[in-house]
């Protein structure tokens, strides 16, 4: 399985894990200063050392410089062809030091049962990372000026107090989020007889900002999550 995944001894090695769609090819690229569109980017890993290993897991060198941590996506969990218990030993996840179980709406069974299985092996750590964070707080925000007064109209950006009526909900909305999220992942844990551990929040483009040494306004976890 290390050959599978071209381990490289003395080297860290971390891998992305989640159900599809919830953004792990994203984060991976947003971590490494790259956006989703990078074959227009001036690119800062070096295209040909990212490879696709022979069971489909890409393999990335982090660009920091001296960085010697490797980052694997992983294909998606949660798939029909792959039970939740078997997905763990067939991609030979017990090689890695750390796993990330990224979740973007759901916290789901297949989640657990990595983290489960995280507890069992334990030489890997796992970390939780809720994505997305942007997209629903917006979802949020826009529902909650449903229960405005007639006539607020957020998308009215040129009016300056709906615009500043809007980021108040919106700041509303996401410190709302945050407690969601964060009990949510603690009631399924702890009903799973899973130890508690932070949660993780982000969202891919103020990951990408972190790069430019500034701090985005969606930044809600992000500088924590890359340390
Ligand atoms: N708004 C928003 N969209 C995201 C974020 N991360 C991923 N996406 C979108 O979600 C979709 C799936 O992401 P992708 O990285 O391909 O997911 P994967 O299948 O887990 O690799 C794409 O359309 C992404 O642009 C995020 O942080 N915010
Ligand atoms: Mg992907």
């Amino acid at each position: 399985m290390k050959a599978q995944h071209l381990y490289s001894p003395g080297f860290f090695h971390l891998a992305v894990v989640g159900t599809s769609g919830c953004g792990k090819s994203s984060f991976i690229n947003a971590v490494h200063g790259l956006s989703n569109n990078h074959d227009s980017d001036d690119s800062i890993v070096a295209r040909t050392e990212i490879v696709e290993c022979t069971n489909k897991a890409t393999r990335y060198p982090d660009p920091r410089p001296n960085s010697r941590i490797i980052w694997y996506d992983i294909p998606s969990a949660g798939t029909p062809n792959m039970p939740d218990w078997q997905y763990f030993n067939n991609l030979g996840l017990y090689i890695f030091d750390c796993i990330i179980v990224l979740f973007d709406n759901r916290f789901s069974e297949s989640n657990l049962t990595i983290l489960r299985t995280c507890e069992q092996f334990k030489n890997v750590e796992a970390f939780i990372v809720r994505s997305k964070s942007d997209q629903h707080i917006n979802n949020m925000a826009f529902t909650a000026c449903d229960k405005m007064p007639q006539g607020f109209d957020p998308s009215d950006i040129d009016d300056k107090l709906t615009h500043d009526r809007f980021r108040q909900i919106k700041s509303e909305e996401q410190r709302r989020f945050i407690d969601k999220t964060r009990q949510n992942v603690q009631t399924n844990l702890e009903s799973n007889n899973l130890s508690p551990q932070k949660v993780y929040i982000v969202c891919k483009d103020a990951m990408l900002t972190m790069w430019s040494n500034s701090l985005s306004s969606k930044a809600i976890d992000e500088a924590e999550t890359l340390e």
